[in-house]
């Protein structure tokens, strides 16, 4: 039996840096990103920027990294092969329904100056067609009701009061979720929801927070238990949360905090710009779209992952034949060349050694279709066969049955509703009627393609209708 991570990682008490960030969500794919980026910036200028992580739901993760001192095996998997890295920037972490208290305390530290984000899109508490707070939302009641929070926007707003109220300036706001806009949906968030308690301490945070926009890249799929036997393979040390990830990653951030105050994020190649909004839509539109495409229509195809759809060589032309509908209306950012972007993104999805699960990706798709596919078909004034076959594999999914009839575990803040409408007489306009993923208007644009795509893929099965619709549109 191999050594544990914790005989290696020794405690230097007294040399550890002091706690700068907290961070809520503690997912890989954090672990795998923003962490690295942090231990990095650090090492390259120092700066006492620690990270103090929270995990807002469970405590899997602190019971398992708690052992090893929070340190972890970062596992860049590329397809020549892995490289292993120990990451140990990670201070401690709270699992924040244990004690609401003590995560509020913490983040009304002065010492804390950034709090960063990855709590995935419906942790926004939003109207993902609006961007409005959701007022209805059980955790947004619970948390306006009650000083202890549950949810990322109360303990954000609580323990901003703290800090007013003890004379300390705000720490600023880095969403780090794959959401168009991500700083000023949380900046609206955040203020709709301290309005609601005091309209001074919104008018504080207005003035004082800063919410910089981001776009994070990097694809991180879930650990799986199997990873756990990759990693001892390549370490000789066994570790019981390691995170693996693909060779590529990208962070652009708007040089936007309170006081300046950040790690020297530049020193390590975060690009640090003025307009994050370029690189978040092709980011979005581009990676994201695709993505979710190939999810539902890799998965209702019997694919497992994303590498093994896109090894079908319809499948592949069929990324290319989606690039084509969206990069017409997408302006990139100074500088990029989009078709060499898609060719680059062709080749991560290609990567044998990242196994991403398409049933991962397509989670919780009633939060993402909108930025992530909606939005270029409204500007593309519906006609895009490729993404329509996509939305309608996607309406296929929701039901939650396969092409062979066997069940689909569907996940999604939305599932019942969904899984309803998906079995309806009419599944296209039932679908097409939630008003939370589709605007009246652009339900009314899309209807006649989607009810086309929809019966296509329902007589062909996905794999005929992917093909179909390539051959359609050579
Ligand atoms: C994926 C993303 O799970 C998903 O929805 O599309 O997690 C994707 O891997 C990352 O955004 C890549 O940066």
């Amino acid at each position: 039996m191999e050594a544990g991570l914790q005989d290696r990682v020794t405690r230097r008490a007294g040399l550890r840096p002091a706690v700068g960030i907290v961070h809520l969500g503690l997912g890989a794919f954090f672990r795998a990103h923003g962490a690295i980026y942090v231990a990095e910036a650090m090492a390259a200028s120092g700066g006492d920027w620690g990270i103090l992580a929270a995990s807002l739901q469970s405590a899997g993760m602190r019971d398992r990294l708690a052992p090893q001192g929070f340190a972890y095996t970062a596992l860049e998997a590329g397809p020549k092969g892995d490289t292993a890295q120990i990451v140990d920037v990670i201070e401690n972490i709270l699992v924040a329904p244990e004690d609401p208290a003590a995560l509020l305390a913490a983040m009304a530290d002065p010492a804390v100056r950034i709090v960063s984000l990855t709590v995935t899109e419906k942790g926004y508490c939003h109207l993902p067609a609006s961007g409005a707070l959701n007022f209805d939302h059980p955790d947004i009641v619970q948390d306006l009701a009650n000083p202890l929070p549950r949810s990322a926007i109360g303990y954000l707003v609580r323990a901003l009061a703290l800090r007013r109220q003890a004379g300390v300036a705000p720490f600023t706001l880095l969403s780090c979720d794959n959401l168009p806009h991500n700083g000023a949906v949380l900046r609206g968030v955040v203020l709709q929801f301290a309005r609601a308690l005091d309209a001074d301490l919104a008018d504080w945070i207005a003035q004082n927070a800063r919410f910089p926009a981001t776009m994070v890249d990097r694809i991180v799929p879930a650990t799986k238990p199997e990873d756990l036997d990759r990693v001892a393979r390549l370490t000789g040390l066994s570790d019981a949360a390691p995170v693996i990830h693909e060779p590529f990653r990208q962070w652009v951030i708007e040089d936007d905090f309170v006081g300046g105050a950040r790690p020297d994020f530049a020193a390590v190649g975060v690009q640090m710009v003025r307009h994050v909004a370029p690189f978040e839509l092709m980011k979005l539109r581009m990676l994201n779209g695709t993505h979710s495409a190939l999810a539902y229509l890799g998965y209702l195809a019997g694919f497992e992952t994303i590498s093994d759809t896109v090894a079908n060589p319809d499948f592949a032309a069929f990324a290319q034949l989606l690039w084509a509908e969206i990069t017409p209306v997408l302006t990139p950012p100074q500088g990029v060349e989009l078709q060499a972007y898609a060719a680059a993104l062709l080749a991560r999805y290609q990567n044998p050694a990242i196994r991403h699960r398409c049933w991962q990706i397509a989670m919780d798709g009633s939060q993402k279709l909108p930025q992530r596919i909606l939005g270029t078909m409204a500007e593309a004034k519906g006609d895009c066969p490729g993404l329509a076959l996509a939305v309608a594999g996607w309406m296929r999914y929701v039901s939650g049955r396969d092409e062979a009839g066997a069940a689909i575990e569907v996940k999604d803040p939305m599932a019942a509703a969904l899984h309803l409408a998906a079995n309806s007489a009419d599944p296209v306009g039932a679908l097409l009627a939630q008003r939370a993923v589709f605007s009246a208007a652009q339900a009314a644009q899309i209807d006649p393609i989607l009810r086309r795509s929809y019966a296509q893929l329902h007589r062909l099965g996905a794999r005929t209708a992917v093909t179909q619709t390539l051959t359609r549109n050579s």
